[in-house]
């Protein structure tokens, strides 16, 4: 996924391939000058580009990049898959495969305003062991919005997609011991994360009061390959551009309270195979009723249907699933994402 990004501090635009390469591009577009080579044997972390959907992700500034003395002064981070996978991941699918890895990487420039990276090796935050070739990151990003001294200033917001293969056949996606089919929200100078490298902010949906396996770095959940996002600047609302089963681009809200942290994809399967999301289905409101006041099951889609326990045909609180069906007959399985 290519990005290009406008780094106010040192006037310059950085644009990625997926290959590996970040350029810094001057702002009036004439001088493009390779900034840093991700693939550079001394980095010891070669981009695994091959196929379809793999590569150099995203990346991201930190927003006291070119503020001398300010903790992240000449922070930036890259998100990409490689082919080093020698290491211990730090997380890993809930099935069988290993394809790749997707590391999370944090470098220092001694200057952030020279014309190529100058500082020394970067420092891993986190890796996840990919099952799959396909359903791999997405984009990480700063909170534009977010203002010098507020809770959200400086955090790291990391799309994680749902592993791969189709149809998320590990449910990754509503499984909040699985970090992907997720987006993630991290303080990248923090230290309390189980690896010690990175920080789990307090106001994370899932911190308080969560099982000791949930992953607390987890922001939203059930997304399915988050390949951008953005905020509203009036608004604050944090868009999610997300491929879906049927490939075309869907946009979210975001959602932020722990009541609602349920976005779209793989929540649902029926019977006989099919996914579809509950974000298609009614909108963005009260997710954690989608499951049964919410339905929706209509002739061109889904509507809604009103809760009843007449629905509801099994429980099987060992998986945490709930299997019902809809008043069109439709089976469907509903997993509870902390069972
Ligand atoms: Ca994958």
């Amino acid at each position: 996924m290519d990005l290009l990004l406008d780094e106010p501090g040192s006037r310059r635009l950085f644009v990625n391939t997926m290959q590996g390469l970040l350029y810094a591009v001057s702002y009036d577009g004439k001088t493009v000058k390779p900034y840093l080579d991700l693939n550079d044997p001394k980095w010891a972390h070669p981009v695994q580009f091959t196929g379809r959907e793999r590569g150099f992700q995203s990346f991201a500034f930190h927003p006291q990049f070119t503020e001398a003395g300010a903790p992240g002064a000449g922070k930036f981070y890259t998100y990409f898959d490689t082919t080093d996978m020698t290491p211990t991941a730090d997380f890993v699918p809930l099935g069988s495969g290993h394809t790749h890895d997707e590391i999370l990487l944090e470098w220092t420039a001694k200057d952030p305003k020279a014309p190529a990276y100058d500082g020394g090796a970067p420092r891993e935050l986190f890796r996840i062991a990919h099952p799959f070739p396909n359903h791999n990151g997405g984009e990480i990003a700063f909170n534009p919005l977010a203002r010098p001294g507020s809770a959200e200033f400086g955090l790291l917001y990391i799309g994680s997609a749902d592993g791969g293969s189709a149809g998320d056949p590990y449910n990754h996606a509503q499984n909040l011991k699985s970090v992907f089919g997720k987006i993630l929200r991290i303080d990248p100078l923090g230290r309390n994360s189980a690896n010690g490298k990175y920080g789990i902010p307090d106001s994370n949906p899932f911190v308080t009061g969560a099982k000791p396996e949930t992953v607390k770095e987890i922001y939203a959940v059930g997304v399915r390959n988050p390949q951008r996002f953005s905020w509203d600047s009036k608004s604050g609302t944090l868009y999610l551009g997300t491929y879906d089963s049927s490939t075309y681009w869907r946009t979210l809200p975001q959602i932020t309270s722990r009541l609602q942290p349920l976005l779209g994809a793989d929540l649902y399967r029926t019977q006989d195979g099919r996914y579809f999301s509950p974000v298609t289905m009614n909108g963005f409101g009260d997710p954690f009723s989608f499951g049964f006041r919410n339905f929706v099951d209509t002739p061109g889609g889904f509507g809604k249907v009103p809760h009843g326990p007449q629905y509801v045909l099994s429980r099987d609180p060992e998986r945490g699933v709930t299997r019902f069906r809809t008043p069109r007959g439709v089976e469907v399985d509903y997993v509870d994402p902390e069972g």
